[in-house]
């Protein structure tokens, strides 16, 4: 009998498969025919499959409503951006980069700030402006000081309901930490993969989704930097969302909010709505798109 699924875990050519409608978890193999037309089913992929016994087998895959690459991953509803006060150190460069990732792939973005028992009491305040400056933007924020105190945690986990949810962010921000805390079964290692991939070994670690909260989540590897993949300047204006919220009222249509007169994404940033660093962090991401052209 055909069956629907979502795929949770790969494993040396085994895929272990939620059912949707009874929550039961089957093991399977992918027809021969997938690869041959070179598809490769992926954590997260909606399958339809059918289950003869031990051992199910994935019939079809369903047409994906985002991937992400490294690591392998569909269906992404949501990221937990975990990102650092220290250690690493804050860079609003880098968390915009990481937005503008998350953004150019459908995927909701929800920044949580970790680290902060490390960092002084005005050095915390200051970091905790910068990060309201994002509500404009209207990305949830956990900037709680105590990171992992309850309350804050609850929250969080209250979003996982329904979704698939991966956490995200640089090497050591506290990905593993955060999930422990949430639920100490899970038990992940913490602090070594950053290690690892320096030496660039296991950097297709597996990644695979459990359930929390009634939900589907991800940890994933951490990255050290990130590149601007397949987005084009046309398409980075628009995974601002701030900056797609005030240019309607531009004087131009298609303005990209550098030169062109009468532009309300440059007047937001002059009277403090919008940040500088984001405007910022655009005008430099721009730079950068332009400069790979010049290099390929
Ligand atoms: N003081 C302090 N240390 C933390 C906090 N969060 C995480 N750490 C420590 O930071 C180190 C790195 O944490 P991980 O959870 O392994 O970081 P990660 O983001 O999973 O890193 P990768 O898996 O390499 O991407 C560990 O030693 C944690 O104990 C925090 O809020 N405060
Ligand atoms: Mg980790
Ligand atoms: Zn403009």
């Amino acid at each position: 009998m055909e069956r629907q699924g979502r795929i949770i875990k790969s494993i040396s050519g085994f895929y272990d498969v939620i059912d949707q409608q009874t929550d039961e978890l089957v093991r399977t193999r992918a027809r021969g025919n997938f690869r041959k037309r070179g598809i490769k089913p992926v954590v997260g992929d909606l399958v339809n499959y059918e289950n003869s016994g031990d051992l199910g087998y994935i019939l079809e895959l369903l047409p994906r409503r985002n991937s992400l690459v490294r690591p392998p991953i569909a269906n992404i509803d949501q990221a937990i951006v975990v990102t650092s006060a220290i250690e690493p150190k804050f860079s609003s460069n880098l968390l915009d980069k990481i937005l503008v990732n998350i953004e150019h792939n459908g995927i909701k973005p929800l920044i949580f700030l970790t680290k902060t028992d490390l960092i002084s009491l005005t050095d915390y305040q200051s970091l905790k402006d910068t990060l309201r400056g994002y509500q404009i933007a209207d990305y949830q924020i956990f900037d709680d000081q105590d990171s992992y105190n309850h309350k804050q945690l609850q929250h969080l986990e209250n979003e996982f309901t329904d979704k698939v949810t991966v956490f995200t962010g640089q090497s050591g921000a506290g990905k593993s930490t955060l999930l422990n805390h949430i639920n100490p079964d899970l038990n992940i290692a913490t602090a070594e993969i950053s290690q690892t991939l320096n030496r660039g070994k296991h950097t297709t670690r597996q990644v695979s989704l459990f359930e929390l909260s009634g939900g589907l989540v991800a940890d994933t590897p951490g990255f050290s930097s990130l590149e601007l993949i397949d987005i084009d300047k046309d398409e980075l204006p628009t995974l601002f969302p701030e900056f797609l919220k005030y240019s309607p009222e531009c004087q131009f249509r298609g303005c990209k909010h550098v030169n062109e007169p009468g532009c309300m994404v440059k007047e937001k940033v002059n009277s403090g709505v919008i940040m500088q660093s984001r405007y910022d962090n655009y005008l430099y991401f721009l730079n950068e798109i332009n400069s790979y052209k010049k290099r390929y």
